[in-house]
């Protein structure tokens, strides 16, 4: 057993009776406590899809071994099948101190998911339209990328424009939503009853329909319900239809109730003739 340091090792051997042979050589032993350091260890990494995941092994500097050993466990180009794996990296120098850096291939499949997608929206008039990009919750990574396209603040011109969300995660795993921007400078069309003459106060009408071009279901509102009971002489009913633009248009007609409610009266010389 050698101490730390230089020692120096001589052995005689007799050769025959009266000769003898030496031989002289030193031996050094060194005290190495120090471990090896490891650099370039790989980064983490996400895949979508279970596979064989290769890396670089990081490399090891020691401060008296040359050429510390690296290794990994698994080894690059194992077969990653699901979750999250740790693969932690060893050099060990010849004294056998040893260091360890670690990351992790993790197996991705699952799509991350969008969260408060915008409404569809419907503006009068071509402009620059805001909103607020919906946010994406996943799996495994923290944050996923979201975009929309176009993208909120784009000046829709005319007609029907749908918009796409999509988020993506880490694994390049993608979802989307979608909903539209409607420029509709086109009011709606509406028809109203044809003028009413009537003896009674309440007279029964329809309240109108109408249509749109964008809108499926148009307001309508009158300044009237249809069991108004109406006052002697004209009446002006008017009707409002609004697209969700809010895009409107009027019509109108007049009720009319007859101050003169009709009788038996009237026809009394159609009574049959007294009899005398
Ligand atoms: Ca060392
Ligand atoms: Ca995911
Ligand atoms: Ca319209
Ligand atoms: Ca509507």
């Amino acid at each position: 057993m050698f101490s730390v340091g230089d020692t120096t090792v001589e052995y005689y051997w007799q050769v025959t009776n009266s000769n003898f042979a030496n031989c002289i050589f030193a031996v050094s032993v060194i005290l190495d406590q120090q471990s090896p350091s490891l650099n370039n260890c790989p980064t983490n990494r996400v895949v979508s899809s279970a596979q064989n995941v290769y890396w670089t092994d990081p490399t090891a500097t020691d401060n008296i071994d040359p050429s510390p050993m690296v290794s990994c466990s698994p080894t690059s180009g194992y077969f990653f099948s699901t979750g999250v794996v740790t693969v932690t990296c060893t050099a060990t120098d010849d004294a056998n101190n040893a260091n360890t850096c670690t990351f992790t291939v993790t197996v991705d499949q699952q799509s991350p998911s969008l969260n408060n997608c915008p409404t569809n929206r419907v503006v009068s008039s071509a402009q620059n339209v805001y909103w607020t990009d919906p946010t994406a919750t996943d799996n495994i990574d923290p944050s996923p990328m979201v975009s929309c396209s176009p993208t909120s603040g784009y000046f829709f011109s005319t007609g029907v424009v749908a918009v796409t969300c999509t988020a993506t995660d880490d694994a390049n795993n993608a979802n989307t939503c979608t909903f539209t921007v409607t420029v509709d400078q086109t009011p709606p069309t509406i028809s109203c009853p044809a003028d009413i003459m009537s003896s009674e106060s309440v007279v029964n009408w329809m309240i109108p329909t109408a249509s749109d071009d964008t809108d499926p279901v148009v307001d309508v509102s009158c300044s009237r319900t249809s069991d108004f009971s109406f006052p002697m002489g004209e009446t002006r009913v008017t009707c409002t239809a609004t697209d969700d633009a809010g895009n409107t248009v009027m019509c109108g007609f007049t009720v009319t109730i007859l101050d003169m409610p009709a009788t038996t009266a009237g026809h009394i010389d159609k009574c049959s003739k007294a009899v005398y």
